[in-house]
């Protein structure tokens, strides 16, 4: 079993998959705390985790033309200037289980956990791909990272992004060794991983083994096979990987964390928690819900970090205090945010379905009923 090796993980954590491991936090525990503690970030593992020696890890760097090439240890990689950010992780397939219901597509079913935020350390990568003397170049390049975890015909976790975000110092993009003031826990990249702010979760490697900078895309299947958006009429007879860009920022997103679907609530008062996200370092400027389908609307209050123009990576969890309307048997309350273009989410599912059931984003709905 070449999962036999995998670490223990924390029982309250939803598992979508066992081998390999995926699995999400419960929505009232993902928004209890700003930050999310390590034992309970989302998982989304596509291959064994390997067990990485800190002493014997280098990360290999290849050189640009005319530049060297670097093979980096953990010290060397702590000798660089540190970072440190706040950024949340979002994967492509967080609210997948929606786009179930209006047809079925391939992917695990994940509900509204597949998000996480954390405080991460690290190097930037500008200043590690400087010192292999790389610099931005007018023609299109792409840097590409390996993993070292690999499936058994050798072949490792891959993807890339452009050349363009990684040498650009205010995207701050990070090779990171450090999650919540802790060395990176095993599911999530010990010892290095890349964080791409603003950009979906794919794209941020774990177990970094290799940096390359290339001409085209990473080769890889997760960059070119998969992760990538496509219209609701495109099934699997039909579809061409090639047409469509692979998925980088994200669009806006929010969820609803409690009450639950289907929960019981007391007449009176109800108090209505979630989250609310955007990519490519877009703020969230509003988050309105409404208790009645989508009729009438309530401003909800944004809890969280105030975060810096153009570069609010991280989520914000919000929340509303709202009397029930006398007389109400059941709500349905529904959110949906509003980031700083002025982005909006989309009413229902079906119109942004697609065979992959990524970037599922529209406006989340959970169904109550008042206790007499
Ligand atoms: N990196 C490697 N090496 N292997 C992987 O399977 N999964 C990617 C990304 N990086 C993956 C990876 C995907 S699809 C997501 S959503 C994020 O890691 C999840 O990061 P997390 O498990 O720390 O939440
Ligand atoms: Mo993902």
């Amino acid at each position: 079993d070449p999962y036999a090796d995998d670490p223990v993980r924390h029982p309250a954590l939803k598992v979508n998959s066992q081998r390999p491991f995926n699995a999400e936090p419960p929505p009232e525990l993902l928004t209890e705390n700003y930050i999310t503690p390590n034992p309970i970030f989302f998982t989304r593992n596509h291959l064994p985790v390997p067990n990485l020696d800190p002493d014997t890890y280098r990360l290999h760097v290849v050189g640009a033309p005319g530049g060297q090439s670097l093979s980096l240890s953990l010290d060397d990689l702590h000798n660089f200037p540190r970072y440190e950010i706040t950024v949340t992780l979002q994967c492509a397939g967080n609210r997948r289980s929606e786009m179930t219901q209006v047809k079925e597509v391939k992917g695990l079913e994940w509900r509204t956990g597949a998000i996480s935020t954390a405080r991460w350390a690290g190097a930037r990568l500008c200043d590690v791909l400087a010192q292999a003397g790389h610099q931005l170049c007018e023609t299109e390049a792409h840097v590409c990272f390996e993993g070292l975890d690999s499936d058994p015909t050798g072949t490792a976790y891959g993807a890339s992004i452009p050349l363009a975000r990684a040498m650009d110092p205010e995207a701050e993009v990070l090779l990171a060794y450090e999650m919540n003031g802790q060395p990176l826990p095993r599911d999530h990249g010990f010892p290095v991983r890349v964080v791409v702010p603003g950009v979906v979760g794919a794209r941020h490697v774990k177990w970094l083994g290799r940096v390359s900078v290339q001409p085209e895309e990473s080769y890889s299947h997760w960059q070119r096979r998969d992760y990538k958006g496509f219209s609701p009429s495109v099934d699997w007879e039909t579809v061409d990987f090639d047409s469509a860009p692979s998925i980088q920022e994200l669009p806006v997103q929010s969820a609803i964390t409690e009450p639950r679907d289907g929960e019981t609530v007391e007449s009176g008062e109800v108090t209505i928690k979630g989250y609310a996200w955007s990519g490519g370092g877009r703020a969230v400027i509003r988050v309105d819900v409404s208790l009645d389908g989508g009729l009438t609307w309530q401003v909800a209050k944004l809890d969280g970090e105030e975060q810096r123009p153009r570069k609010a990576w991280a989520w914000r969890l919000w929340q509303l205090k709202a009397p029930v309307p006398a007389g109400q048997k059941e709500l349905n309350i529904v959110c949906k945010a509003v980031d700083d273009g002025y982005n909006v989410q989309p009413d229902t599912v079906a119109p942004i379905w697609n065979l992959r059931g990524v970037l599922s984003n529209a406006w989340h709905r959970v169904h109550v009923y008042v206790s007499p």
